[in-house]
C-alpha cells in the first residue's frame, strides 16, 4: 500500500515550487484512481492549512479532444482554490507554472448547493450566473504525460483559471462557437456542444462525482466544465483571448 500522505506531499510540493516529477505509477504501478483522489484530497489539505480557500471545482476531459490530447479517456476532476484564479486581464507569471497550457472552457457561478444524482434543470436551477473561462493547465509530470491515477492525484493539472464577465443563466450554453486566441491569431476554433454534447451535463456529473467524495458543490462555487478544444502552450509575452457566442471574452497576458 502506497504511503498516501506521503505522495501527496510529493505532489504538492511539485505544485508549489513548479518543479516537475516523474509519474506517482512509475514507481507505483499498482497505484488506484480511488487512491489518486485520495492524495489530492491530501494534497489539498496541506494548500488549505497554508491559508488557500475553495472556491469550485473543475471537470476535466470531457470533450474528445482533450481526451485525444493527453491519452487518458476518463472523466476526472480537480479542486479550485482562491489561490488559482487569475484576474481577467491580468499578467501571469511563467515562473509559477513547469510547462502550462491554456484552454477554452464555459464557468457556471452556483447560487445553491448541488450534489448527487440531478436532472440538467435541476442543476440549471442551481446557476446564477455562465460565463467564457480560459483554464491554465500544468501538468506536474515530466513531459506532461501521464496515466489516469497520475494526472487525478495532481489535482487534475489544476493551476490557474481566468472568468470573464458573468452572464444571466438564461444564456443557452449548450452550443455556442468559440475562437481562442494567441497573439490576436485564432488557434482553436470551437464549440461548447465539443463538451460532452452541452456543458451543463458536465454540471450534472460535477454534483454526482462529489457525492461520491462526501462533498457538495456550494453556493459561490464555480464549476469549470473543461476544455472544449485541446489546449495549446502558453509562451511569454502571449497574449491569450477566447470570444464565445453570446458570452463575450476573456483575456489574460503571459509575462516575458
Ligand atoms: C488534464 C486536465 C483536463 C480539461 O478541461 O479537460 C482538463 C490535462 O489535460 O492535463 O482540465
Ligand atoms: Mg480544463
Amino acid at each position: 500500500m502506497p504511503n498516501l500522505a506521503k505522495l501527496a506531499e510529493v505532489v504538492d510540493e511539485a505544485a508549489r515550487t513548479a518543479t516537475e516529477i516523474p509519474q506517482l505509477t512509475i514507481a507505483h504501478p499498482d497505484l488506484t484512481v480511488e487512491d489518486a483522489y485520495a492524495i489530492q484530497a491530501l494534497s489539498l489539505a496541506r494548500r488549505y492549512a497554508r491559508g488557500e480557500r475553495r472556491v469550485g471545482m473543475k471537470m476535466g476531459l470531457t470533450s474528445r479532444a482533450k481526451m485525444a490530447q493527453v491519452g487518458v479517456s476518463e472523466m476526472i476532476w480537480g479542486r479550485l482554490t482562491d489561490s488559482m484564479q487569475v484576474e481577467e486581464g491580468s499578467v501571469v507569471d511563467l515562473k509559477r507554472y513547469v510547462h502550462p497550457r491554456v484552454e477554452p472552457e464555459v464557468a457556471f457561478l452556483l447560487k445553491a448547493p448541488l450534489s448527487g444524482n440531478v436532472t440538467p434543470a435541476q442543476a440549471m436551477a442551481a446557476v446564477g450566473a455562465v460565463a467564457p473561462a480560459l483554464e491554465i493547465i500544468d501538468s506536474r509530470y515530466q513531459d506532461f504525460k501521464f496515466a489516469l491515477p497520475d494526472v487525478v492525484a495532481d489535482n487534475s493539472s489544476s493551476s490557474g483559471f481566468v472568468v470573464g464577465g458573468w452572464r444571466s443563466p438564461d444564456v443557452d450554453v449548450a452550443n455556442l462557437g468559440l475562437v481562442m486566441e494567441l497573439d490576436g491569431q485564432a488557434r482553436q476554433v470551437g464549440s461548447t456542444a465539443a463538451i460532452l454534447g452541452d456543458p451543463v451535463r458536465s454540471l450534472v456529473a460535477a454534483a454526482r462525482l462529489v457525492a461520491q467524495w462526501g462533498e457538495r458543490l456550494e453556493a459561490g462555487w464555480i464549476v469549470l466544465a473543461g476544455g472544449a478544444t485541446a489546449a495549446e502552450h502558453l509562451t511569454p509575452g502571449a497574449s491569450v483571448r477566447l470570444v464565445m457566442q453570446d458570452l463575450g471574452s476573456v483575456s489574460f497576458q503571459v509575462g516575458k
